[in-house]
């Protein structure tokens, strides 16, 4: 097992829906650490960029719309395989295929709005954390 940070983003649907709290519960009842975190709104050029990846994608100027249309809160998150364990917690991208108990069951309505985001592999997760924190904002317990 490795100890692993994951970026995790709950957008601004669920920030709208007041489930913060109830989001971190479910990562620090099932062992996750919060070790950052901020709230932001980001602007058009912060959304673009966190998401270049997917800037060729038809959905790409509704997500970054989406992404800047109310805050967000940014958190890293540690643990034992914390980016493929908070991938479980948070469900598939799309809601509707979400197995019941995941975040995106409980909280997002549709594939556009859904609720949470996190990394999909530690590679990843180390350019997004770097994208919103500097060395100095994460307060990990093995520092
Ligand atoms: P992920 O958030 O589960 O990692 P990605 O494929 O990385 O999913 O896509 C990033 C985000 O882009 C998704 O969370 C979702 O908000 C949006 N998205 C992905 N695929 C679609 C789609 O087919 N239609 C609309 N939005 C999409």
């Amino acid at each position: 097992m490795a100890l692993e940070r994951t970026l995790s983003i709950i957008k601004p649907d669920a920030v709208g829906k007041n489930v913060i709290g109830a989001i971190y519960n479910r990562f620090e009842s099932t062992g996750l650490r919060i070790v950052a975190a901020k709230m932001m709104h980001l602007s058009k050029e912060q959304a673009e960029g966190f998401y270049a990846e997917h800037k060729e994608r038809p959905f790409f100027g509704a997500l970054v719309e989406f992404m800047t249309s109310g805050p967000i809160m940014v958190s890293v998150l540690e643990g034992e395989n914390a980016v493929l364990r908070h991938r479980e917690i948070m469900g598939a991208t799309n809601p509707s295929e979400a197995l019941a108990g995941t975040l995106r069951a409980d909280y997002a309505e549709t594939i556009d709005e859904n609720a949470v985001h996190g990394s999909d592999a530690v590679e990843s997760a180390a350019r997004e954390i770097a994208y919103f924190f500097s060395d100095e904002e994460i307060c990990s317990r093995t520092r």
